[in-house]
């Protein structure tokens, strides 16, 4: 059997992709509207609240394409939280306006094959902070969910640890080309959802988004091992962009 990678896991994550119900909203009357945006404007201080705290993070983002309208990415200690943070939403009289689209649990994640040997890594604030991060305002959000393929002759899980360091490690120096480019979250869902990491994304020029998920495909990690679902891109929202695009 071959040695597991450890990992170190930080806040639970919840990607919520919803579309706009555009008939319910475009049959309620001025007053309704006014209440459902009213109601998303209240909890989207609360997130904000949170945010400043540090005891979680949110990125709101419209989604370009008809596989969702907009995404709400929430970060949390607990999943009770973010449980509830999904409640609460659905609570609202936003909610009715919504259909869900799609969703996707995960714990944000490191692991250890680029570690110091003899570091603990909980007592590097840097990695730390990187755990329970707040997520970045970028213009853009790009999410998708991926694996490492086990097949026969490609199986990421059956390979050495040292192989499995090794071939990490020209990843991660592709993703170090891209430093204050694009931020990178890799949360990890095995025994969550139904992939095993979700990789999100933010940039402010959308394209560097394209560029580093390209040159990754010819590196080994990605080329040999990775398999991948649904992409998912968007632009920044807060609660007067959310008015815009509903209105026009
Ligand atoms: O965490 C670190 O910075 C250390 C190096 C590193 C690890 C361990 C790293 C760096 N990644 C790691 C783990 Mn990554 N990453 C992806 C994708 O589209 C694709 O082909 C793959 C999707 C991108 C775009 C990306 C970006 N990474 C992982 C893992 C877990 C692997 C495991 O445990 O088996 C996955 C699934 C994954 C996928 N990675 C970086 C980046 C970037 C931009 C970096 C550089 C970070 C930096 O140095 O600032």
């Amino acid at each position: 059997m071959s040695e597991a990678a450890q990992t170190l896991d930080g806040w639970y994550a919840l990607h919520d992709l919803r579309t706009i119900d555009w008939q319910a909203w475009n049959s309620a009357s001025s007053d309704e509207q006014e209440a459902a945006l009213a109601e998303i404007a209240k909890l989207y201080a609360e997130w904000e609240a949170v945010e400043t705290r540090k005891e979680g993070s949110f990125a709101f983002y419209s989604v370009i394409g008809q596989k969702a309208d907009f995404v709400l990415m929430h970060l949390r200690e607990t999943l009770e939280e973010l449980n509830e943070i999904e409640n609460a939403f659905n609570r609202s009289s936003f909610a009715r306006f919504t259909r869900k689209a799609y969703s996707y649990v995960s714990v944000v994640e490191l692991s250890n094959y680029m570690g110091t040997p003899g570091v603990d890594p909980m007592q590097v604030p840097e990695i730390v902070a990187r755990l329970k991060p707040t997520l970045p305002k970028s213009k853009h959000i790009c999410f998708y969910p991926m694996n490492k393929k086990r097949d026969l002759q490609d199986n990421w899980y059956m390979l050495p640890m040292e192989e499995r360091k090794t071939l990490m490690r020209s990843h991660g120096m592709i993703g170090r080309g891209y430093a204050g480019k694009v931020k990178q979250i890799i949360s990890g869902s095995v025994g969550f959802d139904d992939w095993e990491w979700g990789v999100t994304l933010f940039a402010d020029d959308a394209l560097q988004f394209k560029k580093l998920v390209y040159e990754m495909r010819f590196d080994e990690v990605s080329a040999r091992y990775g398999e991948f679902g649904s992409f998912f891109v968007g632009n920044l929202l807060n609660g007067e962009a959310l008015a815009r695009l509903l209105r026009g």
